[in-house]
């Protein structure tokens, strides 16, 4: 019986051993990562990235306060639209341009995927897209961008062509350190 006690007792130990080795190894680490990509949009009738689902503006296509915009664009290495493919973003803008002009609340992720790093993130908050350049927030990330936060500064490009509208995106992340323990858990 006691044998069996001391027993339990290790192996309660190890098993907390283990939980602070997991807690403690991610706890306040983090890295940084910094992006560029470019978000080519097309508007070309039948093949738009960008739509406007529902508008109260009378004259649909003016931007109205009330608009909910669904995007879903490739992301690229660079200004080409024959540049290397990067992985796409995709979400909603809502325009909250009552009292502002040019005031969008998105609500969009970016799935990204190069030689480097695989992974998502996630961007919620008020963007004023009327700008040359805008501050966009990064409140989380998936795979290589776990727990990212950070900003980006976007900049719009081109916007005369509408079959290759033009956003670049430098993105600066904040992401938790991956240490071995939780790469394991993650491939159990
Ligand atoms: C990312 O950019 C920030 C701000 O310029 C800089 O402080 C940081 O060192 C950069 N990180 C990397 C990994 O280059
Ligand atoms: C928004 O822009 C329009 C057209 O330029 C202007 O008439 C209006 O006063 C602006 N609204 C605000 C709240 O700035
Ligand atoms: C991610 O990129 C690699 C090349 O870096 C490619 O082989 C793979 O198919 C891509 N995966 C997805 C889901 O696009
Ligand atoms: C693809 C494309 O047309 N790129 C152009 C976008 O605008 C910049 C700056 O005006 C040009 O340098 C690019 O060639």
């Amino acid at each position: 019986m006691e044998r069996l006690t001391i027993c339990w007792s290790l192996v309660l130990l190890i098993s907390l051993i283990g939980i602070f080795q997991s807690e403690a190894s991610n706890l306040g680490l983090k890295k940084s990562i910094n992006l560029t990509y470019y978000v080519h949009d097309t508007f070309v009738k039948g093949s738009e990235t960008s739509v406007v689902v529902a508008t109260v503006g009378e004259n649909k296509g003016d931007p109205a306060f009330g608009d909910i915009r669904v995007f879903h664009s490739p992301i690229r290495a660079t200004e080409d639209r024959n540049s290397l493919l990067l992985g796409n973003t995709g979400g909603t803008l809502a325009d909250i341009s009552h009292l502002e002009n040019n005031t969008y609340h998105a609500s969009f992720s970016v799935s990204y995927n190069s030689s480097e790093y695989v992974g998502t993130f996630s961007v919620q908050g008020r963007v004023t897209p009327g700008t040359t350049t805008w501050e966009v927030p990064i409140i989380a990330g998936t795979g290589d961008f776990r727990g990212a936060q950070g900003y980006g500064i976007a900049k719009a490009y081109n916007v005369t062509d509408i079959s290759d509208v033009l956003f670049k995106y430098d993105v600066f992340l904040n992401v938790e350190v991956a240490d071995s323990y939780s790469r394991a858990q993650q491939t159990m």
